[in-house]
């Protein structure tokens, strides 16, 4: 098939790397006039790297990013452990390991497989306008495309997403499909070098660990990317500032008054980081996507998928792990489609790609949404039972192939924190969007 992809993210970059090698003709419409991907560094989780695997990405991946060992989390203020988890058997458990990345080093290993499989990207290329159900868009240049099958991955800020809204009764489409979520990260570099002359931080500097340390309505999220002397960090905190005017200082007191009352180890680090004369902090508000009514057309011709159609917030860092299980649904699906020789319809095999997708993409976004309300729990009763769960990490992991949803649901919306549980994660990690698309498949058609 003839496949336009709009937007060269790592998720439009994935559709292209696994629909080409399929056999696909894919162009790729981005844009920007330059491909790169800006800020710092991902986590990828293990499904997501069994993905980058099998598209052949694996060397260049292993060479550039970090394998941490473990994610470990604290108490902000005692500075007291509370609990983690090691990475080292996540490769036995999961199937690949759990690693850091920087967006840059991910983003280019993706391009070059994508041109290697005969992608072609057209840069300086902005879609205006879709028709969703003739497989047609217009450039703001006024260039037409035509093709069997649009993917819009334009990310968050989707222009091709309000074809998917619903409309009111004058026709006109008022909701742009975002959601706050009611938190915002400043983001901020420190370096590794003058952590390692200061005793308490020294671990930052010598280990590779995901650290977080939790306090009530705000967290230290620490990790390193690899061969860099800095140390990422993104300091969560609740949604209710509008950063827009402040300056350097303005978040330099912020972030003070805000973390006053973390153990003196965070505050260090804090000061480290912000007296580095090269530190610059920003303010990024978390949003995410509202469950919207269809995230393809009826002609099947016009499909969203990445952060366009289910943005979430970080706290399982399941972002681009969605973007590949994406880009592996739909190949599969345009796979069997092909191999049903015309008796499955464009049509059939995208509502069907939509009826695997979009549950899981819901629940993974609420269960993220959750993990971030665990995460900066007041002093009380609840936060006393996720300190309890965080310490055996929920105890032995009850997830199997034919759980209940329901009985996921539950946990992913309890008390217990996401990453750390054994239950939540193997759920997260252990899915095979493959085998739910070919058991769908078969009950369908
Ligand atoms: C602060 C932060 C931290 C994160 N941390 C993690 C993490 O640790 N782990 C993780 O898995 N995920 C993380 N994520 C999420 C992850 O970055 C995204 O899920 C992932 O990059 C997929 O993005 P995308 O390709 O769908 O969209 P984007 O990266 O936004 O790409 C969209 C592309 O479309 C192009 N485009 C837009 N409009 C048009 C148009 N009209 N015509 C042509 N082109 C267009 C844009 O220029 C852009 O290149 C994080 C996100 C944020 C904001
Ligand atoms: C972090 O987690 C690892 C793995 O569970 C553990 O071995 C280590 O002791 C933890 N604590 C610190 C401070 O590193
Ligand atoms: C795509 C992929 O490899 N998915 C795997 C995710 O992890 C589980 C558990 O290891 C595997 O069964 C899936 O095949």
């Amino acid at each position: 098939m003839h496949i336009i992809i709009v937007g060269a993210g790592i998720a439009g970059l994935s559709a292209a790397v696994s629909l080409a090698q399929s056999g696909h003709v894919v162009t790729i419409l981005e844009s920007a006039s330059a491909l790169a991907e800006v800020g710092a560094g991902v986590q990828l989780t293990p499904n997501t790297t069994k993905w980058l695997w099998k598209w052949g990405c694996a060397s260049d991946v292993l060479a550039t990013s970090a394998l941490p060992e473990s994610f470990n989390v604290s108490d902000g203020v005692t500075g007291t452990e509370l609990g983690s988890v090691s990475f080292d058997d996540f490769t036995a458990r999961y199937g690949g390991p759990y690693l850091v990345i920087h967006r840059g080093d991910i983003h280019r290993i993706l391009h070059e497989h994508a041109i290697d499989a005969g992608v072609a990207i057209r840069l300086n290329s902005r879609v205006k306008q879709y028709f969703p159900e003739e497989g047609r868009l217009i450039l703001t240049n006024g260039d037409l495309f035509e093709a069997d099958l649009i993917i819009a991955v334009d990310g968050i800020n989707s222009g091709a997403r309000q074809y998917f809204m619903k409309q009111d009764k004058s026709g006109s489409i008022t909701d742009d499909g975002l959601e706050n979520t009611g938190w915002a990260a400043f983001r901020l570099m420190a370096d590794v070098a003058s952590l390692g002359r200061h005793a308490g931080l020294k671990h930052l500097a010598t280990s590779h660990r995901c650290n977080c340390a939790a306090g009530d309505g705000c967290s230290i999220m620490t990790y390193k990317v690899k061969g860099a002397d800095k140390l990422n960090l993104v300091l969560s905190h609740p949604d209710n500032v509008d950063t827009t005017e402040w300056t350097q200082e303005h978040y330099r007191d912020a972030i003070h008054t805000m973390f006053r009352d973390f153990s003196s180890d965070m505050r260090d680090l804090l000061n480290i980081a912000m007296n580095n004369p090269d530190c610059t902090i920003t303010n990024w508000p978390v949003q995410q996507v509202a469950t919207l009514p269809a995230w393809a057309s009826d002609s099947g011709k016009l499909v969203l998928m990445g952060d366009a159609a289910h943005a979430m917030c970080f706290y399982l860092s399941m972002g681009v792990s969605m973007a590949a299980e994406d880009a592996a649904a739909l190949t599969e699906c345009l796979n069997l489609m092909q191999g049903s020789s015309g008796k499955v319809t464009l049509a059939d095999a995208m509502k069907l790609f939509e009826c695997v997708r979009k549950p899981r993409a819901k629940m993974i976004r609420d269960a993220s949404l959750n993990a971030g309300r665990v995460l900066h729990l007041p002093v009380g009763q609840e936060r006393n039972i996720r300190d309890a769960s965080l310490q055996n990490n929920g105890g032995q992991s009850t997830y199997t192939k034919d759980i209940a949803i329901n009985e996921i649901v539950e946990l992913a919306m309890s008390s217990r924190y996401g990453i750390v549980d054994n239950t939540i994660r193997d759920w997260c990690y252990r899915y095979d969007v493959v085998d739910d698309i070919r058991k769908q498949w078969q009950r369908t058609f």
